[in-house]
C-alpha cells in the first residue's frame, strides 16, 4: 500500500469524506517521503466570519446547559479517540512525521486532557470569601467566556486543540480552530470524531467546535474578532508578537505557548546513566520539533568529558528514517525550510568557533531518497564554548548546544540567560542544588524538572512559559479559569445596609 492510498483509508476509517481531501488550493505533503497526501479546500474570509458569527451563537445556547453535562460531551470525546488511536497516531505520523509511539503518544495526550476535563466539569468551583459586612455573603461565580479562538502549530497537531477545546467546551465556551497549514488532515480527522461524539450526546448547538482551514488571514480573523474574547496561540514568538498587540488593544485575553530554548543542568553527582537517556529523548525525540526540546546542555566540568564522548556515540548510531518503522528513533524534519534553518544555525554556530557532530543530511535510512522533498537529518551536537547568539535562538531542529561549566551560580545565570522561558531541567543527586534550582532564584521557566528531560510533559500540570514564551498557560492544574469570566457576588440577607471600609452615607 502506498502513503496515499493508506492516508486515504485512515481518513476512510476516520470519517473524512474524501471529497474534503482530494480537491483544493492546499497542498499537503507528507515529510516522510515529500509526497503529495492530499489537496484541501481553505475557507472563504466571508465564511470564516460567518462560521464565527455562529460559533457566538452557538455558545449563546452551550453557556445555558449545566457544566456536567456539557463534561459528558467530552467524556464521550475521550471514549471516540481511544477507539481511534491507531488510525489518528499513524495519521500523525504520516502528516508531521513523528515517531508512530510519538503519534499515539499524541493521541493519549488528548485522550487524558478530556477525562481530565470531564471531571472538572464537576469541579468549576468558586470560593466563599468572608464578608466584613454583617448579614452579608461573597462569593466567586465562573461564568462561561464566549467563543474561544485555538491557532495551532504543525508540531502537535491535535493535542495542542485538545487541550484548549476540551477546556473550553466544558467551561461553557464555543471553540473556533486554525490549525497549522501542514497538517489540516489530523485536523479535519479530529473534527469528524469530534462530530461523532457530538451526535452520541444528542442536540449540540450548530458550530459550537468549528474548524477554519486557512492561511495566516483566518488566524488575523480570529485575531480581530469581537465575538472571540479569548484566543490560544500555540507557534513562534514572531508569531506572538504580531497576535498579542492587536489582542492587546481590543482587550482581548490571550494564551500564548511561543519559542522554548529549553536548558538542562548536568551537576557533578548527576545518574548518568539515566541523564544519558533523558537528555536522548528530550533533545532528538519529535526530530528536535518540540517546544519543550532540549536544546541547550549545561554540562559541570567534573563530568563533561565523561558525558559527552557518551553523548557523541548515542547521536552518531541513532537509527534515523522512516518515522513508522521499528527502531527509528529521529524522524523527518517538517520540510525543506526547517532544514535550512538548521544548516543556517549550524553555519552560524561554526563561525562562533563550535565543534559540530553530526548535522547533515541523511539518505541511506532515508524511504524519501527518490523524492528530494523529503529531509532527513542526523541530529546535531555542537560543543560552544558561550552562549553565542545562536545558542539564544530557538531553531526549530535537532540542534543540541553543550556549553561546560565550573561554578552552579554560573550555571544558573548561563541558564536563565536566554530570551526564551518554557521549560528547564536539572540533573544532580544533590538536594541542595536541585531545591535551589526551582526555587524562586533558580530556574526562571514556567516548567522546571528533576531528574527528568525538558519534554513531554503531562496533561495534569499547567504547560507554558515565561518571558519570549508567552507567559499562557494550557491544560492542567487551574488553566480553566482563563476560558471562564469570574463574577465576585456579595449578597445581603439583612434589613441594614451597612458599607464596607465603614462608609457611611446617610441620606434619612
Ligand atoms: C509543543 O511542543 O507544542 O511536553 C507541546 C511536551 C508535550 C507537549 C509539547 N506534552 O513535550
Amino acid at each position: 500500500m502506498t502513503i496515499q492510498q493508506e492516508v486515504e483509508s485512515i481518513l476512510a476509517a476516520l470519517g473524512v469524506p474524501a471529497a474534503a481531501t482530494t480537491k483544493g488550493e492546499l497542498t499537503v505533503r507528507t515529510p516522510i517521503t515529500g509526497e503529495v497526501i492530499a489537496q484541501i479546500p481553505t475557507i472563504t474570509a466571508e465564511a470564516a466570519q460567518k462560521a464565527i458569527a455562529q460559533a457566538h451563537a452557538a455558545y449563546l445556547e452551550w453557556r445555558n446547559v449545566p457544566a456536567p453535562r456539557r463534561g459528558e460531551l467530552i467524556r464521550i470525546l475521550g471514549e471516540e479517540l481511544r477507539a481511534n488511536i491507531e488510525p489518528l497516531g499513524r495519521l500523525v505520523t504520516i502528516e508531521t512525521g513523528k515517531l508512530l509511539s510519538e503519534g499515539h503518544g499524541e493521541v493519549q495526550e488528548m485522550i487524558d486532557i478530556c477525562t481530565f476535563a470531564a471531571g472538572l466539569s464537576r469541579q468549576l468551583a468558586g470560593l466563599t470569601v468572608p464578608s466584613e459586612r454583617s448579614k452579608h455573603r461573597m462569593m466567586e461565580t465562573w461564568h462561561p467566556l464566549g467563543v474561544v479562538g485555538v491557532i495551532s502549530a504543525f508540531n502537535f497537531p491535535v493535542a495542542v486543540w485538545s487541550w484548549n477545546a476540551a477546556l473550553a467546551l466544558v467551561c461553557g465556551d464555543a471553540v473556533v480552530w486554525k490549525p497549522s497549514e501542514k497538517t489540516p488532515l489530523t485536523a479535519l480527522a479530529t473534527q469528524a470524531i469530534f462530530e461523532r461524539a457530538a451526535k452520541k450526546f444528542g442536540n449540540i448547538p450548530v458550530g459550537l467546535a468549528t474548524l477554519l482551514i486557512g492561511d495566516a488571514k483566518v488566524g488575523e480573523q480570529l485575531v480581530d474578532s469581537p465575538l472571540i474574547p479569548l484566543v490560544s496561540a500555540t507557534g513562534s514568538t514572531a508569531m506572538g508578537r504580531a497576535v498579542a498587540p492587536k489582542l492587546a488593544a481590543r482587550f482581548a485575553k490571550a494564551i500564548l505557548e511561543l519559542g522554548g530554548n529549553n536548558a538542562a543542568i548536568v551537576a557533578p553527582t548527576a545518574d548518568l546513566d539515566l541523564t544519558l537517556r533523558a537528555i536522548a529523548f528530550s533533545a532528538m525525540g519529535t526530530a528536535g520539533q518540540r517546544c519543550t526540546t532540549l536544546r541547550r546542555l549545561i554540562v559541570h566540568e567534573s563530568v563533561y568529558d565523561k558525558l559527552v564522548p557518551q553523548l557523541k556515540k548515542v547521536y552518531g548510531s541513532v537509527v534515523v528514517g522512516d518515522p513508522g518503522a521499528q527502531g527509528t528513533l529521529v524522524g523527518p524534519l517538517i520540510d525543506e525550510r526547517s532544514f535550512n534553518a538548521m544548516q543556517k544555525s549550524l553555519e552560524e554556530a561554526r563561525s562562533a568557533g563550535a565543534t559540530i557532530t553530526g548535522g547533515e543530511r541523511v539518505f541511506t535510512a532515508n524511504p524519501g531518497t527518490a523524492n528530494p522533498e523529503a529531509f532527513y537529518v542526523r541530529p546535531a551536537l555542537v560543543e560552544i564554548s558561550s552562549q553565542a547568539e545562536v545558542v539564544k535562538r530557538e531553531t526549530f531542529a535537532p540542534i543540541l548546544y553543550v556549553l561546560k561549566y565550573t561554578g552552579f551560580t554560573d550555571a544558573l545565570a548561563l541558564h536563565n540567560d536566554v530570551p526564551q522561558g518554557l521549560s528547564s531541567s536539572i540533573f544532580t543527586m544533590n538536594l541542595r542544588e536541585a531545591e535551589l534550582f526551582l526555587s524562586a532564584t533558580g530556574s526562571d521557566c514556567g516548567i522546571a524538572n528533576v531528574n527528568i528531560g525538558t519534554s513531554g510533559a503531562e496533561i495534569g500540570g499547567a504547560f507554558g512559559g515565561e518571558k519570549e514564551t508567552g507567559g499562557g498557560r494550557e491544560s492542567g492544574s487551574d488553566a480553566w479559569k482563563q476560558y471562564m469570566r469570574r463574577a465576585t457576588n456579595t449578597i445581603n440577607y439583612g434589613t441594614d445596609l451597612p458599607l464596607a471600609q465603614g462608609v457611611s452615607f446617610d441620606i434619612s
